[in-house]
């Protein structure tokens, strides 16, 4: 099956819906033979970058080994979903050059803080706003929207469906699949 390696990054605050997407594209893309993978952030925070914190410093880190992996599995041929809150358009970018401009395809997820936080699957806003976690994204730690993603989804109006039907197309208008 034809389809040209690249890297669909997901960018967006914590329970915005990332993790999910990527897991359901990554599902429709196995039902129509192609391969690909998704690098969830809080997955390889226990692994790859378990050394790392949530700092400015350490999230550039973590985002610039993401993008590496992601770079490498490219060259492999696989498709990568990638599900980091990258909240900086500076390590973003970052990101773009390590993957390759023609690889990259922005992707903003763009759930409101009031829809993630009520959401809250982890407990997580909860906390932050205890006073629990310091430095956490959307409450202590600045997200930075991106100006000209490729696509940009309202996880808090859209279902999953509509999400991956929207991502679908324009993977095809790109030539991606
Ligand atoms: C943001 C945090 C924090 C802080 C723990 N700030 O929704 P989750 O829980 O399951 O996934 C989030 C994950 C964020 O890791 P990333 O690697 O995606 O972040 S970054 O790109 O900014 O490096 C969240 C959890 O870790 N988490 N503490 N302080 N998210």
């Amino acid at each position: 099956l034809r389809q040209r390696p690249s890297t669909v990054w997901l960018t967006g605050l914590s329970g915005a819906g990332k993790s999910t997407l990527a897991y359901e594209m990554e599902r429709r893309l196995l039902a129509r033979g192609s391969l690909s993978f998704v690098l969830d952030g809080d997955n390889l925070r226990h692994h790859l970058n378990r050394d790392l914190g949530f700092s400015a410093r350490d999230r550039q880190e973590n985002i610039r080994r993401a993008a590496e992996v992601a770079s490498l599995m490219n060259e492999a041929g696989l498709i990568v979903f990638s599900a980091l809150i990258s909240p900086r358009r500076e390590d973003r970018a970052m990101a773009r050059t390590i993957v390759g401009e023609s690889r990259f395809v922005e992707v903003h997820m763009s759930a409101d803080l009031t829809v993630c936080e009520s959401r809250d699957p982890k407990g997580l806003y909860a906390k932050a706003r205890a006073g629990l976690i310091s430095e956490f994204t959307g409450v202590s730690a600045p997200y930075e929207e991106p100006e000209a993603p490729a696509l940009r989804l309202d996880a808090g109006r859209l279902t999953l469906e509509q999400a991956a039907d929207e991502l679908m197309n324009v993977l095809h208008g790109l030539g991606v699949l």
